[in-house]
């Protein structure tokens, strides 16, 4: 178990982008029985969130948030085996990607760790997915196509995503999700399920499937 200030230096260790005391700190954590997707909601999302408040207030630039997502990085490849554990025949096949444009990886892979331990199978096409890659995994069976942006500026890629896939006829369920998209916005463009977070995702892919309302 980590303490009280173990958690607090894991925090700011997030922040300041010192990826050896994150991977040191989850990996004691993981080696002492801690609830791993505690330590995950309760203190390491919420340091990314105050690196974008730093960001957004001018206080940090861009290369202090790229170490700072490697160090989160770091703890969460310790984390992600542990939650993904499952012996199960998979629910359906699931592909992710970030859409074109887009290079934020963090939150698509905590919700491939989320379907993975919620027992889907995840093909993760990584970031800045062209639509043929998406086209491309409905053709390999994939049931589910999950979509996630970051920016104002490739949010509108989803639609293009979306239509992409309409016109070649791919009958597969869309599911998108990131910072700047909202359930209107899933409305909008057609897209089959909205999810807002990692266990968001989960249900979301549920609904797409009609295995939940
Ligand atoms: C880390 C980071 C980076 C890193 C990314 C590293 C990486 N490997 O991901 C780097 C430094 C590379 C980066 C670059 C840029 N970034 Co940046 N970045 C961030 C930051 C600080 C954190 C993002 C993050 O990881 N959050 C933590 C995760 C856990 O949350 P999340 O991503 O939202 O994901 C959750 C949900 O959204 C959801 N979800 C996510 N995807 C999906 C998909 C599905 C299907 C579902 C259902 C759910 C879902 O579940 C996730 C888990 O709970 C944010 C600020 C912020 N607070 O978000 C800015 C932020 C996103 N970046 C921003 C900007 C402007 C940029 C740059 C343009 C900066 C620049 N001038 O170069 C570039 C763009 C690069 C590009 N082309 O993509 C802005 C975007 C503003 C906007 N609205 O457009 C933000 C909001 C910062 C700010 N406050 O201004 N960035």
């Amino acid at each position: 178990m980590l303490t009280e200030e173990e958690k607090d230096t894991l925090f700011d260790a997030i922040c300041d982008g010192d990826r050896e005391t994150v991977v040191e700190l989850v990996d004691k954590a993981r080696s002492g029985g801690h609830d791993l997707g505690a330590l995950l909601k309760d203190t390491m999302i919420p340091a990314m969130a105050a690196v974008g408040d730093q960001f957004s207030a001018g206080e940090i630039f861009v290369p202090e948030m790229l170490v700072a997502a490697r160090a989160m990085q770091g703890g969460i490849d310790i984390i992600e085996p542990i939650l993904a554990a499952s012996d199960h025949e998979p629910l359906a096949r699931v592909c992710i990607g970030s859409v074109k444009g887009d290079l934020h990886d963090i939150g698509k892979n905590l919700v491939v760790m989320m379907l993975k331990g919620a027992g889907f199978e995840v093909e993760d096409l990584g970031v800045d997915v062209p639509n043929e890659a998406f086209a491309a995994a409905a053709d390999r069976g994939h049931q589910v196509i999950c979509l996630s942006a970051l920016l104002t500026t490739t949010k509108p890629q989803m639609l293009s995503v979306v239509n992409y896939l309409k016109e070649a006829g791919k009958t597969v369920k869309v599911v998108i999700g990131g910072a700047v998209v909202t359930q209107d916005y899933a409305d909008k463009i057609g897209a089959d399920a909205f999810g807002e977070d990692a266990p968001g995702a989960v249900k979301a892919v549920k609904r797409a499937l009609g295995m939940a309302n």
